[in-house]
């Protein structure tokens, strides 16, 4: 697989990948994002996570821009120290927020015009003409957080150059109301798992799904998840039954008895810390003939310790 992630690597651009979750609540954290960020990662891509405010997001990004080019008219000023009062004047038009800022520089009238064209950018919506991102993804959860699913997957759309083939799609309400979603956003939602090679990219095999999670994207968002400190995964996924008000047989319609979590955990542990608890997210482990197999996995794991160095909490 390394060899294939080489090989797809090479003569390619780190693209700029943004991952963006609705800003519902939910107790856990994105798993599917958490894989696609490990994916592109290896793919050498730049990849951001956010879920907040997407005003916020916007300005902040439009901030980055400006700050990109005062250095170029003036290198003397460290400006990254100073986003939080571009961001503010962006947001706000008050022209003395940035009276500080202009006494910092000789190039006061290059300053200024390079800020109030930032400023009106954002406000004459002539931002969104600059693809801020090769490519957006957007995950959903419950189909009850509808209209905020919605304005994000729209607000996506704005940053990138072709949204039909740049906005990509996922998770559980966009697997179980894909033609509702396509209908509201024009963008068609990848259904169920990515669980087979090139789903996202043709230039690699890489199964997704199988990925370890990128606990690190969670510190870029200041949004906390209730459940914390976890290793998260499934040890089975899908269910035995087809019970007709269930969406798991659309979301997993096969059922894997038993997914060994080992190597997961070891991986986390290696690339994050040891954490606190174990959450599986599986749907009906109960029905699993293997039940006896994961306890022993669990036991042998967290019990016995078998396997890991590097110390546990
Ligand atoms: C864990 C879980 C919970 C957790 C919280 C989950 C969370 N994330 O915060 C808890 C236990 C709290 C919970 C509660 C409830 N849940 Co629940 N829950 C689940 C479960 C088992 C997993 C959801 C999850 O987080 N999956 C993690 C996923 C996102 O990671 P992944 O599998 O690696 O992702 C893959 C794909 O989804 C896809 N993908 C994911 N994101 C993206 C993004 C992109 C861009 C792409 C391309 C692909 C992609 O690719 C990934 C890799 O293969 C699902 C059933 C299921 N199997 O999905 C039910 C499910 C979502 N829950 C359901 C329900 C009904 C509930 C409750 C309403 C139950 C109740 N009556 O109280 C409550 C609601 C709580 C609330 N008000 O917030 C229903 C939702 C139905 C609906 N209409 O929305 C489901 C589908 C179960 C069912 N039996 O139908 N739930």
């Amino acid at each position: 697989m390394q060899r294939l992630m080489n090989r797809s690597r090479k003569n390619r651009t780190p693209r700029k990948i943004l991952l963006l979750e609705p800003n519902y609540k939910n107790k856990y954290p994105p798993m599917g994002l958490m894989k696609i960020a490990t994916y592109h990662r290896r793919l050498g891509d730049d990849v951001q996570f956010y879920k907040g405010d997407l005003k916020d997001f916007a300005i902040n990004a439009i901030a980055e821009q400006a700050i990109a080019k005062l250095g170029n008219i003036d290198n003397s000023v460290i400006w990254h120290e100073h986003k939080p009062v571009i961001a503010s004047y962006i947001k706000t038009r008050k022209i003395d927020i940035i009276d500080g800022i202009k006494e910092m520089t000789q190039d006061k009238a290059l300053v200024s015009a390079c800020l109030e064209s930032y400023k009106d950018a954002y406000w004459k919506k002539t931002w969104m003409n600059t693809p801020l991102f090769d490519r957006v993804y957007v995950t959903t959860l419950f189909t009850f957080y509808w209209d905020i699913t919605i304005n994000t997957i729209l607000f996506a759309k704005q940053l990138v150059k072709n949204p039909h083939s740049d906005v990509v799609i996922g998770g559980v309400m966009g697997t179980v109301l894909a033609d509702d979603v396509e209908a509201a956003t024009g963008i068609k939602p990848f259904k169920g798992l990515l669980d087979k090679p090139r789903m996202l990219d043709k230039d690699n095999d890489i199964i997704v799904d199988v990925l370890p999670l990128d606990y690190s994207i969670l510190k870029e968002v200041d949004y906390e998840y209730p459940e914390t400190d976890a290793y998260y995964g499934y040890m089975t996924r899908g269910c035995i039954r087809k019970c007709s008000f269930c969406a798991v047989p659309t979301l997993e319609p096969q059922y894997s008895q038993y997914i060994p979590i080992r190597e997961k955990i070891q991986s986390t542990i290696d690339d994050y810390g040891a954490q606190r608890h174990l959450l599986l997210l599986d749907n009906n482990v109960l029905a699993s003939p293997q039940f006896p197999d994961i306890i022993q996995e669990i036991k042998e794991i967290f019990v016995q310790k078998l396997f890991w160095v590097g110390g546990m909490k």
